[in-house]
């Protein structure tokens, strides 16, 4: 745990008692602040009490005047599409809101840091896809190169539980916009921006609100490295902001469209291979074609990050690339579940929008895609120029029908339950084909989460290939 500094013998209040705010709370604790904690829900409050955690209505005339500061989950509104009430209540009494992550860059530095011999290094990671993919990879190459390294953020570990500093350690944050839009400190030394696609517009008043919540990663902390995915017009323009002129290596800009080979510094896949340019020079290609964990060419570009950022802390073109051999993938994104005369199943669970199914259709040749759900605007319409590979969708929940009517020329069979989709592509494939699940929806129709959903899949992949 990071001990909360700057706030002994305070009040600080606590609102939404999940994974981030159940951290938080005992954080405060351990740094000498009282911690007065609050969930909407009764159910999560009483589960709350049961840990231990002591529990204060914030929705009642509190005095907000004896409190220093209040601390919101990211799950929770503090502005669109309507404040949360308690939110608004601490802000119109002016008291200052901040979450998690901002609690942790104040706190994470202590009064014997000069001490070490290596000083720790954070590296934060955000954008709209790949976040997760490319900070368990940086996770994963530095853990095999010998460095102490720590996960946490966004990927399911609140920031504030991870262990304190150690001599060379190196703490790997995933970002989400709801985090860095509120986030009162972000001192990052690397910080990485994947790409960008419309996602969560609702909880930021439209893109550009979306964009501007990402961007405060780099605008407020300044970080000494930045690197950006220059393959949307936004990442152009963050790149250009934060960078001298064209020989700048602060800035290292990751394409998997174009060649970099300027003056500057780069990181580029083309053609399954990874190339680094500085100052016009090429110092490394990496084949990743063979990289079975990094598959299709936007694991391509979470890989041109991830080298990106270990560059930047000095490891070596070799040792990253014995790394991303090694690399499993993370469960439900392009993971291969297995394989029966030659037909491959992958579980793309995480695919809960268009863009980063369009990305799992593109990733794979022939394809009995298992898709559906909760379908999000515009459905599937964006995916039609991506559907050639498409031998025929087995489409399931609540969007089926809709996706039936996007789908164009593309046979397509209505199946309703996972079940039925597994069990009907796996009678039709032939050999060469993937049986793909890659939703294009999100799962809550069906499923309390992506991760239910692709426990699913594994289960009704599993009795296909015991024969069940
Ligand atoms: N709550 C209220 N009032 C409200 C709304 C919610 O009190 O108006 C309470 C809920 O009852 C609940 C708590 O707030 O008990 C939940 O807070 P939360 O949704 O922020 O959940 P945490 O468990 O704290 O998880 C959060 C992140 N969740 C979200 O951003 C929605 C987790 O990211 C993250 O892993 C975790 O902190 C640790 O840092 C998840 C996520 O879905 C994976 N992220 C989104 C994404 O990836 O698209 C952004
Ligand atoms: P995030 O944490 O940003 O949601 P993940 O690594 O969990 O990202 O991947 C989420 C989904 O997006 C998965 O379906 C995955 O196949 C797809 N995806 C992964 N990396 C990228 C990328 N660089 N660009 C677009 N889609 C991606």
């Amino acid at each position: 745990m990071i001990p909360v500094r700057g706030f002994e013998g305070r009040k600080v209040a606590v609102l939404g008692l999940g994974r981030s705010g159940l951290a938080t709370a005992r954080a405060l604790r351990a740094g000498g602040a009282e911690a007065l904690c609050w969930d909407d829900s009764a159910e999560v409050r009483e589960a709350a009490e049961g840990q231990g955690i002591a529990i204060h209505d914030l929705t009642r005339g509190n005095s907000w005047a004896e409190i220093s500061a209040l601390i919101v989950s990211p799950g929770i509104p503090h502005l669109y599409p309507e404040p949360n009430k308690v939110i608004a209540a601490a802000m119109a009494a002016g008291v200052p809101v901040d979450n998690d992550i901002g609690l942790f860059f104040r706190s994470f530095a202590t009064d014997d840091w000069d001490s070490f011999e290596t000083t720790p290094q954070v590296i934060a990671v955000t954008g709209s896809n790949g976040k997760s993919t490319t900070s368990a990879l940086i996770h994963h190459i530095l853990t095999e190169n010998g460095r102490a390294s720590q996960l946490a953020g966004n990927i399911g570990r609140g920031v504030l539980d991870i262990e304190p500093a150690e001599d060379g350690g190196v703490v790997v944050l995933e970002l989400s916009s709801y985090q860095t839009d509120l986030a009162r400190a972000m001192t990052p030394d690397v910080a990485v921006f994947t790409n960008l696609t419309p996602d969560h517009l609702d909880r930021h008043g439209g893109m550009g609100g979306y964009f501007a919540a990402k961007r405060r990663l780099f605008a407020e902390g300044g970080p000494d490295r930045a690197v950006i995915g220059v393959d949307e017009a936004e990442g152009v323009y963050l790149g250009n902001q934060l960078s001298e002129g064209p020989e700048d290596d602060r800035v290292i800009r990751v394409s998997v469209e174009r060649k970099l080979t300027g003056p500057g510094w780069a990181v580029f896949a083309r053609k399954g291979f990874l190339s680094e340019f500085r100052k016009g020079r090429q110092v490394c290609a990496i084949d990743l074609r063979g990289v079975a964990g990094l598959p299709g060419t936007h694991n391509h570009q979470n890989a041109c990050a991830a080298y990106a950022a270990c560059r930047s802390l000095g490891l070596a073109p070799k040792a990253i690339e014995r790394a991303f051999a090694s690399f499993q993938g993370l469960p439900h994104r392009s993971q291969l579940v297995g394989e029966r005369a030659g037909v491959r199943f992958v579980n793309d669970s995480k695919a809960t929008n268009a863009d980063s199914a369009e990305k799992a259709l593109q990733a794979f040749g022939r394809i009995r895609w298992i898709a559906g759900g909760l379908g999000k605007d515009g459905g599937i319409e964006s995916l039609r120029p991506v559907l050639g590979s498409v031998v025929k969708a087995y489409l399931i929940g609540h969007s089926a029908r809709d996706f039936a009517l996007q789908l164009g020329d593309t046979p397509y069979e209505i199946c309703e339950t996972m079940a039925r989709a597994v069990a009907r592509a796996a009678e039709e494939a032939v050999e060469g084909e993937v049986v793909l699940l890659a939703p294009a929806a999100a799962s809550f129709d069906q499923y309390p989460n992506f991760e239910k959903r692709g426990e699913d899949f594994m289960a009704a992949v599993n009795a296909v290939l015991a024969g069940v």
